[in-house]
């Protein structure tokens, strides 16, 4: 497994494919590359002094870092050319980019957050890309309004002590790691599953003042020992979404971030649909597990806006679907 890069791995699915144009090869190889170039400018960022904010905030309210508009700006630049993407929505982006003409359309209408976490960037923590992939449909901002099932491909690149590139596509997950040496992400781990049940729990407990009872009444059950194994769940939360769902992938457990009442202006919580929710579902149940908003899969919500967000509890098949019971009970 080790000699198998990621055109490699793409490459041999592509075999499965009569009618593929390579098309997709080349912008799954795109986006890995626009991976490197972040990767790089993250381990610089610290002596180069790109760390703090851009003195801006995005569309959705949050404060734009500098390195969130490095990022970017990279996969904006790595995803106009060639007439591959017709679409390119971005959670830094105020209006998805259009790169179609009237002559040159591309296949793809791609969805990405550059930089997700970006409350580590000054703090040297772990922090992700995530990415998801719909084929053209009306070649029009209408190709972004469907359902997440609409993806054929989704993913995110993990910036950790080692650079990971994870992809969801054919209803299997691959894991490839980055090595310096060569410029290349090798396969690491193949088909993963993810656990049925687990013992972690990632939740922004900060918030629980503002939780809805049946939330509240959910974490303090995993708080509570299991009566066959005498033993809770852990909390591991690191305000990074890639890096916190990467270890329920491989571990098991549960990541949520609840609608809360916190902020009227945001009632369905604070993640973004198409850049962060849609991919890590899509992720999720090709791995084997579940992503609800407690009252149903994610990858069923339509979003009315680019930037419209929806409630997350993404993990074990075990862990989602307790936690919609203790929703669909408070009903
Ligand atoms: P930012 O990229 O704006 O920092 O948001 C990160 C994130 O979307 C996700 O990666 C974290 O799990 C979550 O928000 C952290 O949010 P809280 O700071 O409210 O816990």
């Amino acid at each position: 497994m080790r000699d198998v890069t990621l055109t490699r791995y793409l490459i041999a699915k592509q075999k499965f494919h009569p009618e593929a144009t390579g098309e997709f090869t080349d912008l799954i190889n795109r986006i890995a590359f626009c991976g490197k170039l972040v990767a790089r400018e993250l381990r610089r960022s610290q002596l180069a002094g790109r760390t703090g904010s851009a003195h801006h905030e995005n569309v959705s309210g949050d404060e734009q870092k500098k390195l969130d508009v490095v990022a970017n700006d990279i996969f904006v630049t790595h995803l106009e050319y060639g007439s591959i993407v017709t679409l390119a929505a971005s959670e830094e982006l105020d209006e998805p980019a259009v790169f179609a003409t009237e002559r040159e359309r591309g296949s793809y209408v791609v969805c990405f957050d550059p930089i997700d976490g970006s409350s580590n960037l000054d703090v040297n923590g772990t922090l992700g890309t995530i990415f998801g992939i719909r084929r053209r449909r009306a070649g029009s901002l209408a190709d972004l309004f469907t359902s997440g099932r609409e993806q054929v491909a989704a993913g995110y690149i993990l910036y950790g002590p080692a650079t990971q590139f994870v992809l969801a596509s054919g209803g299997e997950v691959a894991v490839f790691t980055y090595e310096g040496e060569t410029g290349e992400f090798f396969l690491t781990q193949d088909r993963l599953r993810m656990p049925t049940k687990g013992t972690n729990y990632a939740v922004n407990e900060g918030n629980s003042h503002f939780w809805h009872e049946e939330m509240r009444r959910f974490v303090a059950n995993l708080k509570t020992p299991d009566p066959k194994t005498g033993k809770t769940h852990r909390t591991r939360y690191s305000a990074s979404l890639v890096g916190d769902f990467h270890r329920i992938l491989l571990e098991g457990g549960i990541y949520l971030y609840p609608e809360d009442t916190s902020d009227p202006a945001k009632p369905n919580g604070k993640l973004r649909i198409l850049y962060e929710c849609h991919p890590l579902a899509f992720v999720a149940e090709a791995a084997g597990g579940r992503a609800s908003t407690g009252k149903g899969p994610v990858l069923d919500v339509i979003p009315e806006k680019p930037h419209a967000r929806c409630p997350l509890a993404i993990g074990s098949e075990s862990e989602v679907a307790l936690y919609e019971k203790y929703v669909r009970e408070s009903e």
